[in-house]
């Protein structure tokens, strides 16, 4: 199966009303000939979903939220449903980033029910799995990415509601990369694991590799076997850094 690419920008807790300009000059840079190669995703603080959402019209750059509440409403203050995020005209959401998982105390259990609340609202869930550190040195990586995996991942997986993230979380914001071999060593295992349970459907799941994704690296990582695009952080805050990342696949 041929999986188009996907770069999709996390802005993280990043992005105010002056920041929109910049959404602009990427959904401007976005061109003809990157349509053609590559989808492009972002990912802004849930205050400019909307906004950008508008902003995105016509540009064909998909909008996505950060979070979402595993239930459809009720009492949650300062939560947000994934009817919500659909509500501003986003089209995806990302499920369980390691930043949530730990500042926020996540489990597979709770991904799993965003994942479901995310279809249930017609979101595309990218979920977001990845080792620590120690458990990286411990060399439990594939155990820890498959236990996540099983984990956090309902039935019924397929191409058009679910992208699999891989950030090692020793790689997030720190400017270390795993090499190429163990990237592309996990995104197999992977690949595996999704179409063991889900069957064929699986082979249409896009896989992202996510931490520490910039302009220098995205060429080597872009070009790893089972590797269908990047999560990108702190280098999507900015056309400069995000679409040179994209151009990777011209
Ligand atoms: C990993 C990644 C995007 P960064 O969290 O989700 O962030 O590219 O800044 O490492």
């Amino acid at each position: 199966a041929k999986r188009r690419p996907l770069v999709a920008g996390n802005w993280k807790m990043n992005g105010v009303k002056a920041s929109i300009a910049e959404f602009g000059r990427i959904c401007e840079g976005y061109d003809h000939a990157l349509r053609a190669k590559v989808d492009l995703l972002v990912a802004p603080p849930a205050t400019l979903l909307s906004t950008l959402a508008v902003v995105a019209l016509g540009s064909r750059i998909a909008i996505a939220g950060q979070d979402c509440h595993p239930n459809p409403n009720g009492a949650h203050t300062g939560d947000l449903s994934a009817e919500m995020i659909a509500d501003t005209g986003a089209s995806a959401v990302i499920v369980g980033h390691s930043e949530r998982r730990a500042d926020h105390g996540e489990t597979d259990a709770r991904v799993r029910a965003k994942v479901e609340a995310a279809w249930s609202a017609g979101l595309t869930a990218i979920v977001c799995i990845g080792e620590s550190r120690d458990e990286h040195i411990a060399g439990r990586t594939l155990q820890v990415v498959r236990h996540q995996l099983t984990a956090s991942l309902p039935e019924g997986v397929t191409g058009a509601d679910t992208v699999i993230a891989y950030e090692p979380i020793w790689a997030i914001g720190t400017g270390l990369t795993p090499t190429t071999h163990d990237i592309a060593e996990v995104h197999k295992a992977i690949r595996h694991a999704l179409v063991a349970r889900f069957g064929a459907q699986a082979q249409a799941v896009r896989l992202l590799y996510g931490g520490s994704v910039k302009p220098e690296n995205a060429g080597e990582i872009l070009s790893i076997a089972d590797v269908d695009g990047a999560l990108v952080g702190g280098a999507s805050l900015k056309a400069d850094t995000f679409l040179p990342i994209a151009r990777a696949y011209l």
